[in-house]
């Protein structure tokens, strides 16, 4: 919730440093990303529909659904958040809805992507692609949509899977001539594709989608600054890393009959209120009658 959030974004994104965005699907995630001092935090699609609806990310989620948790998600940090708009949920007419109600939710960029409707995740299988005439016309419509013009639009392509490297090259120099304000070309698939892109686009903001597990080699940070990445999504270390950790609380409970002895290994039930903000709160109730 920082009104200068698309300004701010858009400083970090013209510095030399790449900004690492940690990946949430809710608002705790987001206090944790923020405690933990990064810049930005990313609202990941893909965890956004795993934690709501306990399903893949394959297009199930509305657009309300989406912006919902993004403003949830905003409204918790002042950190700049850029949130997975998909595939903008339509045509360009529904571009321009969703850019409104994306920025009204406070956050401070988005992507779409040139994926038909309904959309997979970027590193599954069976993808498909909308024309990119289609897509073109849609970040026309978003550039021409948003209000204040620092709102970040980050268009995306999945071309790679569907019609190869060349052609998610040539895409992403349309979507950049159609006014986006920075390119992310999604799951390359090999060093020399990460490269080739890299030197493309030099000089223009790029994402790094560091899909934990996806279809992209890992490349550390030194690499990716080196070739002026400035964006490094890592869209679901919390999701997993949360899954992980509630299976083991979950098998030790089950084993144990009570979590008596799990509880040690957790926050303690102060620190946990503390860190989501009772203190505060309870000054509020205190100056307004409330507490
Ligand atoms: C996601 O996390 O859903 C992305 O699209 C990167």
């Amino acid at each position: 919730e920082d009104v200068d959030g698309p300004a701010r974004l858009r400083e970090l994104l013209s510095r030399g440093e790449p900004v690492v965005a940690p990946g949430v699907y809710d608002a705790l995630g987001a206090r944790l990303v923020e405690e933990a001092g990064f810049g930005v935090v990313y609202m990941t699609g893909f965890g956004t529909t795993a934690s709501l609806i306990g399903r893949p990310d394959v297009g199930l989620l509305t657009m309300s659904e989406m912006v919902g948790n993004a403003r949830r998600i905003d409204s918790a940090v002042e950190l700049p958040v850029i949130a997975d708009a998909d595939t903008g949920y339509g045509n360009a007419l529904n571009v321009i809805r969703t850019v409104r109600e994306y920025e009204t939710a406070g956050v401070a960029g988005i992507h779409i992507e040139d994926q038909v409707a309904p959309k997979r995740c970027g590193h599954m299988e069976g993808k498909q692609v909308v024309p990119a005439e289609t897509m073109v016309d849609k970040v026309r419509a978003a550039v021409q949509a948003r209000r204040n013009p620092d709102f970040v639009l980050i268009a995306r392509t999945d071309a790679r899977a569907v019609e190869g490297v060349d052609a998610a090259i040539e895409r992403a120099h349309r979507y950049l001539d159609a006014g986006a304000d920075a390119l992310f070309v999604e799951a390359l698939q090999s060093d020399e594709e990460i490269e080739r892109v890299a030197a493309e686009f030099a000089g223009v903001p790029l994402v790094f989608n560091w899909a934990e597990g996806g279809k992209t080699p890992p490349k550390d940070f030194d690499r990716l600054r080196q070739l002026g990445f400035r964006l490094i999504l890592c869209p679901i270390s919390t999701l997993l890393a949360a899954t992980r950790a509630m299976r083991e609380v979950l098998a030790r409970i089950a084993a144990d009959g009570t979590p008596a002895r799990v509880v040690a290994d957790l926050p303690g039930f102060g620190e946990f209120t503390d860190f989501i903000g009772l203190p505060e709160v309870n000054e509020l109730g205190k100056q307004f009658g409330a507490g």
